[in-house]
């Protein structure tokens, strides 16, 4: 199928790009591209270009499913040259996005209208790379690098408003986008041989130059373990210290050495690994969701209230249900405190949260979920309590109204079993904040209809989260694997190592926090709680709760939080304990250096991975690691455990954890048959199939 249409205005010709779903600039449209622009660059009848497209993208970029594999002529360059070099004026119509290689194409063009919906922007940076196709040595000739440069650090788009302000856009049209280039490309006919941005070296001026290293000066410092912020930077000085030619093979240079790098190859995992978990094996992508226009939440703690506020905040009215008016009054409380907040930091309008308020509707009594399209309970995590509750609100609300419980770790089934509608049960489990973080994961429980698990994915979706399907299983998938990591920290703080150690070499790989530290800011009264009810221990997490260190809410618990500091200190009393413990248990402790820390704690995950797919709870490796990417601050960069463990090698993690196993006697560390099946076969899990849960 063409993926470009050409077609005449009278002298203009207009090739429309037409390639879905964005238009991504694959090679069958590099090179319809090219074919169509010859085309009409040799037809005498022919004066002026307008590059359009079809679709709701201008375009998307370049491929990215592309990258990696051996390139494929016309090379987006080459082709961009050919734009450039047209003797016949071209002018790009921009509706929808232009990203990455697409606003590089408009940039090639002699002129650039665009649709005053349209967003244009240069988001390499987020795949780890820099554009590759000019956009550093185009884009400061012709805004200034002062302005070039940090819409191509953050990545982020600008509105056509704000393009036309920069310079980048040469008109908004008001009405239809492609009348409104043929019209500019008319008048650049009558005005002679188009100038191409490459010839306007006059915007990198002295100043310019000041103004851009003050900037690069600051993204260096910030830039950590990215090197394409560095790359960037030297892509970018290359505009005033090169000729364009230069200045263009230097980019593709950096470009190129970027798309070997192993960082980079994670962040296009991950951008592909978020976009698989909409596609849920065993339903039929033609299944539709139930209508929902009004939910209800069963609890108005922290969670409850957090969940309602999920739905203010994408505009669904909701009722928040608790037993008595005292507890509401709390729960409601509390919502408008942390409104009240964003209102101080100024990242919400008062008029915008009094909207959200007016959303929230507080009751008390299950009754008041009578007319919600969905229920979803947060109440406290004690299976009698739940089963009481769906039980009540089964003969309660109306039909075909989906019933979910927010539980992190129980039996969905047995919840649902307290119902006569288990077609309609399911578990959303968000994560704390709930307003906040991105993760929800949903339960799928054997017996759930599909168009229940549908509904709640696209829902998922509507309240701006990141929904990822699992199955039923104690702790499901993040909070399992979390569990995996949390005896290893303990199996590690025995054995020799200090809090501030572990923390260390999770922080020095990539996440914001150590498990310690996040076990203070959670409050490791929590885990306790848990342990105990399921009869299990771990003697100095315990020890540090029989202590009444609960973490920050105590000003103690691994670390020492002075004065309320949110930074933990080493506490010697903590150390002491620790090493009480380990005498007590015979252990004679060792040092631990920072990377057989790391394979400690991150090779069980992993091990915990491969079980959880082994039994079904996760369709698929990639959405384990969105689970841990969008739940626990897994940096994106090392695209998730499973992504992670490839990367090392299934056979090097099978050996590192027999040696654990039988170093420690847990044969909970014994390598699990798929891992073991996998590493045999020298395949990884990106080797796998998904499979339904
Ligand atoms: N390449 C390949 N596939 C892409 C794609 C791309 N650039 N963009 C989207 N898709 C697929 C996506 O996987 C999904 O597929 C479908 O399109 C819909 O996407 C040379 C080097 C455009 C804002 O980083 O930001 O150009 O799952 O679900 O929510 O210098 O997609 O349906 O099979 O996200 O409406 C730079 C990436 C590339 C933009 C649309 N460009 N895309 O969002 O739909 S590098 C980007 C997006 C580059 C040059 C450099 C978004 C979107 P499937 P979607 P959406």
């Amino acid at each position: 199928m063409e993926t470009v249409r050409l077609a005449r205005q009278g002298e203009i010709a207009i090739a429309t790009i037409d390639n879905p779903p964005v238009n991504a600039l694959g090679q069958a449209l590099r090179a319809d591209l090219a074919r169509v622009l010859s085309e009409a660059s040799t037809d005498p009848a022919v004066t002026a270009i307008v590059i359009a497209a079809a679709g709701k993208a201008f375009i998307a970029g370049a491929d990215i499913s592309e990258f990696g594999k051996p390139p494929l002529a016309p090379l987006l360059p080459d082709v961009l040259d050919a734009i450039e070099g047209s003797e016949k004026p071209v002018v790009a119509a921009i509706q929808g996005v232009a990203l990455g290689g697409g606003l590089e194409v408009a940039l090639a063009c002699h002129a650039r209208v665009a649709a005053a919906s349209a967003m244009l922007g240069l988001p390499e940076i987020k795949l780890g790379l820099i554009p590759g196709a000019g956009g550093t040595q185009r884009l400061p000739r012709l805004i200034g690098a002062a302005k070039a440069f940090p819409m191509m650090l953050s990545g982020e788009p600008v509105s056509a408003g704000k393009a036309l302000e920069l310079g980048l856009v040469d008109e908004v049209a008001g009405g239809d986008v492609v009348a409104a280039a043929v019209t500019l490309a008319q008048a650049l006919v009558a005005k002679g041989a188009p100038e191409p941005a490459r010839e306007r070296d006059d915007r990198l001026t002295a100043k310019d130059r000041e103004a851009f290293e003050v900037l690069a000066a600051e993204a260096s410092l910030k830039s950590g373990d990215m090197p394409n912020a560095m790359a960037l930077i030297e892509a970018v000085r290359a505009a005033f210290t090169l000729s364009f030619a230069e200045g263009l093979a230097a980019e593709r240079a950096l470009f190129t050495a970027l798309l070997a790098d192993p960082r980079s190859k994670a962040l296009r995992y991950v951008f592909f690994a978020e976009r698989e978990i909409a596609r849920v094996p065993g339903i039929d992508s033609a299944v539709k969701p139930r209508e929902i226009a009004r939910a209800a939440v069963i609890g108005a703690g922290t969670m409850g209230g957090g969940i309602a506020m999920c739905f203010a905040n994408a505009g669904i009215a909701v009722t928040l249900i608790e037993q008595e008016q005292a507890q509401i009054d709390n729960g409601m409380n509390r919502v408008a405190a942390i409104y009240e907040m964003s209102v101080t930091r100024g990242s919400l309008t008062p008029a915008k949260r009094d909207e959200r308020v007016a959303l929230i509707t507080p009751a008390v009594g299950l009754g008041a979920a009578a007319e919600a399209d969905i229920v979803i309970e947060a109440a406290f995590e004690e299976m009698g309590v739940k089963q009481q509750i769906f039980g009540a609100l089964d003969a309660i609300v109306k039909p075909g109204a989906i019933l979910a419980s927010n539980t992190s770790y129980l039996d969905v089934p047995t919840i649902a079993a307290a119902t006569t509608r288990p077609q309609d049960v399911l578990g959303m489990h968000f994560f704390s904040p709930a307003n906040v973080m991105k993760l929800l994961e949903i339960v799928r429980p054997a017996g759930v209809a599909d168009d229940a698990v549908v509904t709640a994915m696209a829902l998922g979706r509507r309240l701006g989260k990141v929904p990822v399907v699992v199955g039923n299983g104690f702790g499901f998938v993040g909070n399992r694997m979390l569990e995996a990591r949390t005896r290893a920290t303990e199996r590690l703080l025995v054995a020799g190592a200090l809090p501030h150690e572990v923390d260390a070499a999770l922080t020095g790989f990539g996440f914001k926090m150590g498990p310690c530290a996040m076990a203070d800011l959670a409050g490791n009264d929590i885990g306790w709680r848990s342990r105990k009810a399921r009869g299990k221990t771990a003697a100095v997490a315990d020890a540090i709760c029989e202590a009444g260190w609960f973490g920050q809410k105590t000003g103690r618990g691994y670390f020492l939080y002075p004065d309320g500091a949110r930074t933990g200190q080493r506490d010697p009393e903590v150390e002491a304990l620790i090493a009480r413990v380990s005498q007590e248990k015979g252990v004679t402790r060792r040092s631990f250096t920072a990377d057989e820390i790391l394979s400690r704690l991150l090779d069980p995950m992993v091990n915990e991975g491969a079980r959880i797919l082994e039994e079904g709870i996760a369709a698929r490796p990639g959405d384990i690691d969105v689970i841990w990417l969008n739940g626990y601050n897994w940096p994106a960069w090392r695209g998730g455990p499973m992504h992670w463990a490839d990367t090392i090698g299934l056979g090097v993690i099978v050996a590192r954890l027999e040696a654990q196993a039988a170093e420690t006697g847990d044969t909970a560390l014994e390598p699990a048959p798929l891992l073991r099946r996998l590493a045999a076969e020298g395949k990884g899990f990106a080797d796998l199939k998904a499979r339904p849960v």
